[in-house]
């Protein structure tokens, strides 16, 4: 712990995982500089030294705040909770809470670690994956997991993706679809995880960090 300085995202424009804390900070009103790490440049910036000291994961985003600095999307969303409680990402009652916490574990663990650069880089490297492997690599593991999510979403759903308010699920779930789009997954079989992402989307915090309107875009 350090004397609190500027709040600071190390984030890469496109990062789903960067994405979910954009959103988060947006949602709960903290103002923050970008600190953009390059996830391609010159074998990814992420994989340099002066970053690994900042997270040894090697992962964007990485978030300095109140003089500490942190690591993991979801345990950046849980200390901004628990120092920002308003307005809450987290549904009040027990099980709202753990299905939406649920869902963003669907995504966080199960889904986009699949399709996490790093993976996709390895199989070309070392399983001679061609490039329209790698979509299809990433396409059918985003698939499965919207399969999944769009079941929660038929219990859950109300005007977001559990009941009527933004939570940590749409969080999650907003910058996976963007995802989904990008590897070419069809998402008709998935309408109330399109309806949950456009509901959030027109919010203002969404709308504010989507991957185009970052610093570091190109
Ligand atoms: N579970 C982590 C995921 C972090 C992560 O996978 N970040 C990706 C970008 S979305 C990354 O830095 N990838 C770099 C790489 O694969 O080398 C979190 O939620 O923060």
């Amino acid at each position: 712990m350090t004397a609190p300085g500027p709040t600071r995202l190390y984030a890469y424009w496109r990062s789903s995982a960067s994405w979910r804390v954009r959103i988060a900070l947006n949602c709960k009103g903290v103002a923050y500089e970008t600190v953009p790490v390059h996830l391609v440049r010159d074998g990814g910036e992420q994989r340099r030294a002066e970053y690994r000291a900042v997270n040894p994961a090697a992962l964007v985003p990485s978030l300095e705040i109140d003089g500490v600095r942190l690591s993991e999307s979801l345990a950046i969303v849980d200390y901004l909770e628990q120092t920002r409680p308003t307005p809450s990402l987290y549904p009040a009652a027990a099980y709202a809470r753990a299905q939406a916490l649920r869902i963003a574990e669907l995504v966080n663990a199960g889904t986009q670690p699949l399709q996490n650069l790093r993976v996709l880089q390895y199989l070309e490297s070392e399983l001679g994956a061609d490039a329209a492997g790698q979509r299809r690599w990433a396409a059918h593991w985003i698939g499965m997991g919207l399969e999944a999510i769009e079941a929660v979403l038929a219990d859950t759903a109300g005007a977001h993706a559990v009941g009527d308010a933004v939570t940590v699920a749409d969080v999650c779930l907003v910058p996976q679809v963007y995802n989904a789009r990008r590897f070419g997954v069809d998402l008709a079989p998935f309408p109330r995880v399109v309806a949950a992402e456009a509901a959030a989307g027109a919010l203002a915090p969404f709308a504010a960090a989507v991957p185009e309107r970052q610093p570091d875009a190109v």
